[in-house]
């Protein structure tokens, strides 16, 4: 039986995965109604890639015999300026996010959760290589600008990623 204050925290965080997943489909929609097709794909596969998070973290909390207590997911911003700033505004969410998932290890470890702690490792990990591929592409729409060709074929690659399993 899983305890109340992991319980609560794991709760939130599922919330917490559903907001990334509302943020990215919103900036997909922007990136689409600027025409970068390529962006929006990758956006929307990282959003469904969100989803996964959360739904993970649910069979978690139910498997556990916790109670499931979802909450209302805060509405995205619907403009987000240009592509690079999108991305600025990606590596912050997400430096957001493994600042939570961190205090998440820390609090199971703290109650002593084990279970907790080995399923959070599995974020752990995640966290690091989402900061790390965001940080690249953000790296890379520096190097190009937004003006010129370049963008147009970073737009390109990104409309290649594959879609989440
Ligand atoms: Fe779930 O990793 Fe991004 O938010």
């Amino acid at each position: 039986m899983i305890g109340k204050k992991i319980q609560d925290a794991l709760n939130a965080q599922i919330t917490l995965e559903q907001h990334s997943a509302q943020l990215y489909l919103a900036m997909s929609a922007h990136c689409e109604g600027r025409s970068f097709r390529g962006f929006a794909h990758w956006l929307r596969v990282q959003a469904q890639e969100e989803t996964k998070h959360a739904m993970k973290l649910f069979e978690f909390v139910v498997d556990r015999g916790g109670r499931l207590a979802l909450a209302a997911i805060a509405a995205p911003p619907s403009e987000f300026g240009g592509i690079t700033q999108v991305f600025e505004q990606i590596l912050e969410h997400e430096k957001g996010i493994t600042g939570r998932i961190n205090a998440l290890f820390e609090l199971s470890r703290a109650e002593k959760d084990y279970a907790s702690e080995i399923a959070l490792q599995w974020y752990v990990t995640e966290q690091i290589e989402e900061e790390s591929n965001v940080g690249q592409i953000l790296d890379q729409l520096k190097a190009v600008g937004e003006q010129g060709g370049g963008i147009w074929y970073l737009d390109s690659k990104m409309g290649k990623r594959g879609v989440a399993t």
